[in-house]
């Protein structure tokens, strides 16, 4: 219906304009030819003008209205160190292009109204002039000039690298088909080796784990945390096809190439909270967050920055979305602390873990820690039950008393332990399980607690404070009935004797 009234309006504006335009023939007849044409001359300046100022008042009143739109302007104000440099240079070109566009409009329809046809007026043909081609050259130039340098002066700083003595921190994000993967160094601060050759499904990112340094590094879950002020440097990854790394909000935009490792840096300078602050400000943030629950949550409030993959790399490219939550340098390294290893808590003894069956330094170092803490406990403790500790990576060789290379760490945790409490008197004592003959396990437990014991001697213990006890099978942890608690059964302790230290 709709569309047949406009087809109808249409069609009789059409009559209308052809009516117009005989009246207008029968008009010139009448009047003579001459006076309507400089009567149309007239118009048609007099409506130069008049478009002239509908369409520039138009320009800026819509800029006005859309102001709160404009990168670095009210609600869009950038977040990151660099970021107000660029936002300067689009501001700058606006301005001045602005200008440029002010001026060539006014002159162009003010001018088709000053020089209108008018009786006895001739043209004047200027076939050359040297003054104004200098002038219509030499500005642009000068303009363009300041542009580029201030271009690439920008350029320069934004994408120059880290300096060797600066401070900054690293991370690593890798574009895929349809997420990022990104990684932070643990502790060490670096982030390990990679080769795509070890690409497994458990590993997805090639690392490669026979390099210390990948050790401790981490991979986040969802919720990904930057400390305000601290300078990023982002090293740029993509595992298919073409992604882009984009941070809107901190003016980074950078694209993950296939093969060929590319890097941004950038300073965060506004914590999440402090931005959901300035956004407080605009009404258009203060509508509900939630169309569909005009009681919630305010758009403010429900502010993130967002990291987008900004190239059309597949279908579920949407999905690339994640998101960075830019906080204070406490809350940055409570979050880090809970952060876990990814090959510790994933490929450590695990089928694909190269490292299998060797002590890791970080491993020695940890096992340590937890062995002097245990001790101390123990020792603290009222409870008798709390004063028999297990020492977990002491083995032996099968069916032998002979202590097995890699017990030597946790033995030595015992001499140092030793050495700490001078007066502490400790029984150490082996169990088996059930199977085979209750008179050899006894003899092996025996052998084994004994072994224990002079493992310790050796390392200078006094043999005073040391007693050594097999029980063979008589005291199971668990029901001997599986494999696995056979395991737990066959085992090495040492109970604290002294009450008090
Ligand atoms: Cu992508």
């Amino acid at each position: 219906m709709t569309a047949l009234i406009i087809l109808l309006c249409v069609f009789l504006i059409s009559i209308v304009l052809v009516q117009i335009g005989k009246v207008t023939e029968l008009t010139a007849q009448i009047k003579g030819e001459r006076e309507v044409f400089r009567d149309n001359s007239k118009w048609n300046g007099w409506l130069s003008v008049g478009f002239l100022v509908f369409f520039l008042v138009g320009v800026f009143v819509s800029a006005w209205g859309y102001k709160n739109e404009m990168m670095g302007y009210g609600p869009h104000e950038s977040a990151s160190a660099h970021g107000s440099m660029l936002d300067d240079m689009f501001n700058i070109t606006l301005v001045l292009t602005g200008i440029v566009f002010v001026i060539t409009h006014i002159a162009l329809f003010w001018f088709a109204y000053k020089y209108r046809w008018q009786e006895g007026r001739k043209a004047q043909f200027i076939a050359h002039d040297n003054r104004l081609e200098l002038i219509w050259t030499a500005v642009p130039a000068v303009v363009m000039t300041i542009l580029v340098v201030r271009g690439l002066n920008a350029w320069n700083t934004v994408m120059a690298d880290v300096k060797p003595d600066e401070d900054y921190m690293e991370i690593e994000a890798t574009g895929q088909q349809f997420n990022w993967i990104i990684r932070y160094p643990g502790p060490d601060g670096k982030l390990g080796t990679r080769n795509f050759k070890l690409t497994t499904a458990n590993n997805q990112l090639g690392m490669d784990f026979t390099d210390p340094k990948t050790w401790d590094d981490v991979l986040p879950g969802q919720e990904l945390y930057l400390p305000v002020g601290k300078k990023v440097r982002v090293r740029i990854i993509a595992k298919d096809v073409l992604h882009n790394f984009y941070l809107p909000h901190f003016r980074v935009k950078m694209d993950a190439v296939p093969g060929m490792p590319t890097y941004f840096v950038f300073t965060p300078i506004k914590t999440t909270a402090e931005y959901r602050n300035e956004l407080r400000k605009y009404d258009d943030f203060n509508v509900p967050a939630d169309p569909a629950d005009p009681t919630g949550p305010k758009r403010w409030e429900k502010f993130e920055y967002e990291l987008a993959c900004a190239e059309l790399c597949g279908k579920g490219h949407y999905s690339m979305k994640r998101i960075f939550k830019v906080v204070t340098q406490e809350e940055y390294d409570a979050w880090y602390r809970k952060q876990e290893s990814f090959y510790m808590t994933q490929i450590r003894n695990k089928d694909d873990d190269p490292n299998k069956g060797k002590v890791l330094d970080v491993e020695v170092r940890q096992r340590a820690k937890e062995f002097s803490e245990s001790v101390k406990r123990a020792l603290e403790s009222a409870h008798a039950s709390d004063k028999t500790l297990a020492l977990k990576y002491v083995n032996f060789e099968t069916g032998s008393a002979n202590l097995t290379a890699d017990s030597r760490y946790e033995l030595d945790n015992l001499v140092t332990g030793m050495n700490a409490y001078p007066n502490m008197m400790i029984e150490v004592a082996g169990h088996t399980d059930n199977v085979g003959d209750p008179a050899s396990n006894m003899t092996l437990s025996q052998a084994r607690a004994a072994s224990v014991v002079k493992y310790l001697t050796d390392r200078g213990i006094s043999e005073s404070r040391l007693q050594a006890r097999g029980y063979g099978d008589t005291k199971p942890l668990a029901p001997n009935d599986s494999d696995e608690n056979r395991a737990k059964n066959r085992r090495t302790e040492f109970t604290i004797l002294t009450p008090n230290i």
